[in-house]
């Protein structure tokens, strides 16, 4: 169960999930590359948008291969070969899409992003996602701003639901988890950030619309921008967001008052 922050605590820094919460990368970049690796490798899976939205339960692109292998009965020595090889080729893929500009920001992000780095909010990334595409998607979609920190998921032991990303991004930014709030747009990600004893606003969207959000401090539909609001699905502390994810909002979080 988290604790309330200490009094006067503030915000110093904000953690990002990636997938999903920055970019908007899952069914039409990291999919089509999935796809697109299985059939350069001569295989005949096919992962639809409806299947891929099921495997994303599995964090974790190698582990989502390795799973779904196993389920259609690729025995382990097999398995153990290709999933590394599907994941090599897919990583590569997914980098091709980043650079044709197919793996957007979600909106509203860039504006957030702009606003917690002109006052000195500092930005780290804690992702499930591979190093070997993450510093790529954050250069062209970021807007420019620098992230201090990025956890990747082949640096942890463990990846979300487990905290470690979270947890490692907090010793890396020398700060408690009171000091920081998350943000992320789906069920695994909450409850990796909970367990780091995070704040956490989510941002949903299309694949994580339905995941269980009990327990988040704000959700939404999206980051919202003046004039083109997401809508507010929960509000637990009463911040009174009307849509547009800002500084101020995420604020309250982290003075919001205790359980
Ligand atoms: C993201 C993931 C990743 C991506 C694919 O989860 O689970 O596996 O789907 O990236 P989260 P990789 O947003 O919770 O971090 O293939 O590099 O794993
Ligand atoms: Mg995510």
């Amino acid at each position: 169960m988290r604790q309330p922050p200490p009094a006067g605590a503030r915000l110093r820094a904000v953690i990002f999930d990636v997938d999903g919460t920055l970019v908007d990368s899952e069914r039409h970049g990291h999919r089509v590359a999935f796809n697109q690796a299985f059939a350069d490798l001569g295989l005949p899976d096919h992962w639809d948008e409806d299947t891929y939205g099921d495997l994303l339960a599995v964090t974790g692109g190698q582990r989502r291969i390795d799973g779904w292998l196993a389920q259609r009965g690729v025995p382990e020595d097999e398995r153990a070969r290709l999933a590394p090889a599907l994941h090599a080729r897919k990583t590569a893929l997914f980098n091709e899409l980043v650079a044709a500009g197919r793996v957007p920001a979600r909106a509203g992000a860039g504006r957030l992003l702009a606003e917690l780095a002109g006052a000195g909010v500092r930005l780290a990334v804690a992702t499930t996602g591979s190093r070997g595409w993450v510093d790529h998607v954050l250069s062209r979609a970021a807007g420019g701003v620098a992230f201090e920190v990025v956890v990747t998921g082949d640096e942890v032991a463990e990846r979300k639901p487990d905290p470690e990303a979270f947890t490692t991004a907090l010793q890396r930014l020398d700060l408690p988890a009171s000091a920081a709030v998350a943000v992320e747009d789906s069920a695994n990600g909450l409850r990796a950030a909970a367990a780091a004893g995070l704040a956490c606003a989510m941002v949903l969207n299309g694949y994580t619309a339905g995941d269980d959000v009990a327990g988040a401090d704000l959700v939404l539909d999206g980051f919202g921008d003046p004039g083109q609001p997401a809508s507010v699905l929960a509000d637990p502390h009463r911040t009174g967001c009307t849509g547009v994810l800002d500084l101020a909002t995420l604020r309250k979080l982290v003075l919001r008052p205790g359980p």
